[in-house]
């Protein structure tokens, strides 16, 4: 379960119309619906209208694997729940954006309303021995709420943003409640070792909780609840598969001759504030600034999906972005030849593969990001053993992918002399730290990763745990 299913719901004549999400989740979490079946618990992008009903149906529709079981949400329960309390407070919180949290109690409220709600349709599809899967901080409360009614029922959860320390976290006024609601797990899992360091001091905050922070484990109300580090992987064959493809090797060299410089990055963002593209947009600028010799020479894809455009701080990075793209192609601009492409509108997966195998270097600048999937996808998909990926230090995909090249996204100079350096490194380097990363990258794909999971709670055992809810 998690708060959006894969797909956007519209009503349509006959029937729903269903369109593809995009997002970290949906890419982490589906090929394993698809591998292993069960119910996706979930909203579908749309407020209930008066009478509506909601979607339960197999997908995909053209050759079913799994179940997905919309949640409806009215228009107040989306402001509140979704915008109010998930994405204005808990993930800029999480984020380390401690000052933009907006903290309300009636945004709280609808948060507690719709974690029961989102509790309810997990106790109807779930069945003794089946795994309980919550993804996410939208539902923190929801293990607790299960455990209440099913004791018996094995939960998971997993957190795929950064966890804040407890300076952080113990802003909140409702912190012990989020923090008992994720103790009514069995497993908890986070991307990196910090970030389950980090919970695990927050939860030394809860009356009652014994914390073992060597074993990874907590001790509340009578139950040991394992916190694991597990880094989400991604579908290696789906990237490496569709990277081999003659037609999408094709596309990527049409790609480049279009675009007509000899050198091409990219960068492929949700726009969000927290993914740094204003601040990596400058560093370009200042790259071109101090190495006039690349003027004309390289072009910058950007690709920015817009994502929670209703909320303020959204549509403020969406003109920032807007405004710098501007400012840099009319100031960088060799006649009819701008160095920034500025892309909004999502790309299919082959387009984006092909992208992935046009690109010198990919740019994944992200202030602060749980993972970060498009660093771990760009690796997967360079089966020529060439390009150079930036990261981030403060991705967690950086605590596994140490031979990127690492810039600072908060200082300007540091993130355009990480340009330099990738464009400028010498083919045999490039290809070591590639081939490491593409090691790295597939000996913990998504299948490792699952099976992390699955190890975890002995899901699939006789007598134990099937994946469900998931
Ligand atoms: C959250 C955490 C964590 C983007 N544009 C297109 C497209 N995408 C896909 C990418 C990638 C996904 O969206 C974005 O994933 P990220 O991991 O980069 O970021 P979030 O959405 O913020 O995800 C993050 C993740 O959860 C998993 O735990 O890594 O830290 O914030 O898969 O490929 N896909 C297509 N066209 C696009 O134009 N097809």
């Amino acid at each position: 379960m998690a708060n959006r299913l894969p797909y956007t719901i519209r009503p349509a004549p006959g029937g729903a119309e269903l369109r593809r999400a995009v997002g970290g989740l949906v890419t982490a979490v589906e090929p394993v619906l698809l591998a292993e079946g069960g119910v996706w618990i979930g909203w579908g992008g749309r407020t209930a209208a008066p009478g509506e009903l909601p979607v339960n149906l197999a997908v995909p529709r053209e050759a079913p694997r799994y179940r997905i079981h919309e949640v409806l949400l009215t228009a107040a329960e989306y402001r509140g729940y979704y915008h109010g309390f998930a994405n204005s407070c808990l993930w800029p919180l999480s984020h380390l954006f401690v000052g933009r949290a907006v903290v309300r109690a009636e945004h709280w409220e609808a948060y507690r309303a719709v974690n029961r709600r989102f509790a309810r349709a997990a106790l109807e599809n779930a069945a003794p021995g089946r795994l309980v899967w919550v993804h996410d901080y939208h539902l923190t409360l929801v293990p607790a709420f299960v455990r209440e009614a099913r004791p018996d029922v094995p939960i998971a959860f997993f957190w795929h943003i950064p966890f804040p320390p407890p300076e952080a976290f113990l802003v909140l006024p409702w912190a012990r409640d989020i923090l008992a609601g994720l103790l009514g797990s069995d497993a908890i899992g986070f991307h990196t070792a910090d970030y389950a360091r980090n919970f695990l001091r927050t939860v030394r905050a809860l009356p009652g909780a014994e914390v073992d922070e060597e074993q990874g484990a907590v001790l509340y109300q009578g139950r040991v609840i394992r916190v694991q580090v597990l880094p989400i992987g991604v579908d290696w064959d789906a990237f490496d598969g569709t990277a081999r493809r003659p037609a999408v090797r094709r596309r990527a060299e049409a790609i480049r001759a279009a675009l007509g410089t000899p050198h091409i990055l990219l960068g492929v963002d949700r726009l969000d504030y927290t993914k740094g593209i204003p601040e990596r947009l400058a560093a370009f600028g200042a790259f071109l600034d101090a190495h006039p010799e690349y003027r004309g020479k390289v072009t910058f894809i950007q690709v920015g999906v817009p994502s929670r455009s209703e909320v303020p701080e959204y549509q403020e990075v969406r003109r920032r972005v807007e405004e710098a793209v501007g400012r840099l192609n009319g100031l960088h601009g060799d006649g009819w030849q701008v160095p920034v492409r500025y892309v909004v509108r999502p790309f299919s997966r082959e387009e984006l593969v092909a992208h992935y195998l046009a690109a010198d270097a990919a740019l994944v600048t992200p202030l602060r990001d749980g993972l970060n999937l498009v660093a771990k996808e760009y690796v997967a998909s360079r089966v020529d053993g060439a390009g150079v990926l930036v990261l981030s230090p403060f991705a967690g995909a950086a605590a596994q992918l140490p031979e990127a090249v690492l810039a600072n996204p908060y200082e300007v100079n540091d993130l355009a002399a990480g340009i330099f350096r990738a464009l400028a490194m010498d083919p045999a380097e490039k290809g070591r730290r590639m081939e490491a990363l593409r090691r790295r990258v597939r000996e913990h794909d998504l299948r490792w990763w699952w099976d992390q999971v699955r190890s975890l709670l002995r899901v699939g055992e006789p007598g134990t745990a099937t994946l469900h809810a998931a």
